[in-house]
């Protein structure tokens, strides 16, 4: 693949990452106290981005910490302060003054600080991975819940007019493209302005106009006809480079043009049916946490390829951009979800208004940032939530309506472990499936019979024509548990549950795809697991097909071969 700016060529960005001064506050004093205008001096060092449990062997505190930098700004200029995620609740300070407040975990927030003084400036950021009731994900959970600053921080110098939003929208007829490109400019001046206005695709001018920008927000709309466009299609992706230049501003992406449908309880992609082959991916390493390095996301996607993949769940969060890319450009679908992990969430928490809104605002940003991705097909809103409830309905409908506003080119899902109850199957265009039959509950081979049931009820509900997809299913396998007769915990048992299901899922003609749970072990959730989880020897959940460490086990063989042979 060709490598390609990537964001910006005129904007300057200085990268705040790398050492940090940290410090506890299990007590939670640092507010009362005032640490954003006198951080401690017993403080001590901490990578960004990083989980501090790796970095200083802290795995069993969940709660507050504060991090300190400076920077020094060489005059007075614009400035936008990019958080790419932050664990839980984070407030920011600069200079001791607060900025604002964040709640979530994976995907980005930023502050434009307008005329920022020349000089030096302190940088604070008080952090909360506390988990509770409203919290996304709620207290209990099948991940261990790192902290911290887990993805990079940065500055960038923004001139009097800039760039806040943009985005690439398109209909496809054919290989006929209505392109429509819409640029929100936001001007820092108080007169009225005249800025050029260009869009290149590649190296080629393909747009050029004067744009009157007043004090505040204008918003630009470009239409366009394209036609022959060369499409992005599973494992032949195609991908586009668009620039657009405003004054001393710019931006830069990457799209693909398919069209997403579903017929005959299939996922086309341009009009071609593609059964999913693929594995559930949590972004985390014993080592880094959810701080994952890009290079070992490129180990990730060599491991899926060899293994026959043309999908990966991002299991259960947004993942990293790199990530992203890299799924774009070799054509891989990706299904995108946000952390409301649920069957242990209260029917309380999921009426309750401030737990909808963080799920909002999760949705929000995670489309936001990755709208432009083309491997994205599926958004997906929640987790094995009890969808046998009133409270689900009330909360799920507005999700899915965000979903849809922000976004009618891709499919909304869900990930259901009710399928013989739920009721909110009308309410999305693909469900997910996710059942434990031959490890939780059952024989692997009552899968068939189980869905059997399932498209009668789905058909009494006239959500019959609908594709389902198998998104969880599995069995743990300790790494090097091997012997002579299947049973449970052995890789042998945990390749037989796999591939019999596999099997099972194919020949359902109403069965769209496949994930199976999970690509890698990973480490589990020290107080959940005992309470709520029989099986978490070593502390990982061992459902991987790789171990924590990517070291396959037997089951991966087997999956190779059976995702393979359906190539
Ligand atoms: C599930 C969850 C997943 C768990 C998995 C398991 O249903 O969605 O996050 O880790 O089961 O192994 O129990």
């Amino acid at each position: 693949m060709i490598r390609t700016f990537k964001e910006h060529l005129i904007r300057q960005t200085l990268e705040l990452d790398g050492s940090w001064d940290f410090i506890l506050d299990p007590q939670n004093i640092g507010q009362s106290e005032k640490w954003q205008e006198r951080f401690p001096q017993d403080h001590r060092s901490m990578f960004v981005p990083a989980c501090w449990n790796n970095e200083l062997n802290l795995f069993d505190y969940e709660g507050v910490a504060w991090y300190r930098t400076s920077f020094h700004n060489l005059q007075e200029q614009h400035v936008r302060l990019i958080f790419h995620a932050v664990l839980g609740h984070a407030d920011v300070y600069v200079d001791g003054i607060h900025l604002g407040y964040h709640y979530g975990g994976y995907s980005p927030f930023q502050f434009d600080l307008e005329r920022l003084s020349a000089g030096n400036h302190e940088l604070i950021v008080r952090t909360d991975s506390t988990l509770d009731k409203l919290t996304i994900p709620t207290e209990v959970v099948d991940w261990f819940h790192y902290g911290g600053i887990i993805r990079p921080v940065e500055l960038q110098l923004l001139p009097d007019v800039y760039i806040d939003t943009w985005r690439v929208e398109y209909e496809l007829a054919g290989r006929d493209a209505d392109v429509s490109i819409t640029v929100r400019l936001r001007s820092a001046a108080a007169e009225e302005q005249q800025v050029p206005l260009s869009v290149y695709e590649g190296g080629r001018l393909i747009h050029n106009e004067t744009v009157q920008v007043s004090a505040g927000q204008t918003s630009v709309s470009i239409k366009q006809k394209w036609s022959d466009v060369r499409l992005w299609n599973v494992g032949k992706p195609e991908l586009y480079s668009i620039r657009v230049v405003a004054g001393q501003d710019d931006v830069i992406d990457r799209i693909g043009f398919r069209r997403i449908e579903t017929k005959d309880h299939r996922i086309l992609i341009n009009g071609v049916p593609v059964y999913l082959q693929g594995v559930n991916r949590h972004e985390e390493h014993p080592e880094w946490g959810f701080a994952f390095p890009p290079k070992l996301m490129q180990k990730d996607l060599d491991i899926i390829l060899e293994l026959g993949c043309n999908t990966v769940r991002g299991s259960h969060y947004p993942q990293s951009k790199y990530w992203l890319d890299l799924l774009d450009e070799h054509g891989i679908v990706f299904w995108s979800e946000i952390p409301m992990w649920g069957c242990f969430i209260p029917r309380d928490t999921l009426g309750n208004t401030l737990f909808r809104d963080r799920a909002l605002a999760m949705i929000d940003e995670m489309i936001e940032r990755d709208y432009h991705h083309p491997c994205i097909v599926f958004w997906s809103v929640h987790n094995e939530i009890d969808t046998t409830c009133e409270e689900a309905e009330w909360l799920t409908k507005p999700l899915v309506d965000l979903v849809r506003r922000k976004d009618s080119s891709r499919l909304v899902t869900y990930a259901t472990m009710h399928p013989l109850k739920d009721i909110l199957l009308p309410l999305f265009d693909v469900i997910g499936i996710n059942k434990y039959n031959g490890w939780y509950e059952g024989q692997v081979e009552g899968f068939a019979q189980l869905l059997e049931q399932f498209h009668a009820r789905a058909d009494a509900l006239g959500a019959g024509d609908k594709p389902v997809l198998m998104t969880e299913f599995g069995a743990a396998g300790i790494f090097g548990d091997v012997g002579w007769e299947p049973r449970l915990f052995s890789e042998d048992y945990q390749a037989h549950v796999v591939s019999t299901a596999l099997r099972i899922f194919k020949e359902d003609p109403r069965i769209g795809g496949t994930y199976i749970w999970q690509f890698s072990d990973v480490r589990a959730d020290l107080k959940s697991s005992g309470t709520h989880f029989r099986d978490r020897a070593r502390s990982f959940n061992n459902k991987g097909l790789v171990n924590e460490y990517r070291k396959p086990k037997q089951v991966y063989r087997t999956v190779r071969d059976i995702y393979r042979s359906w190539k």
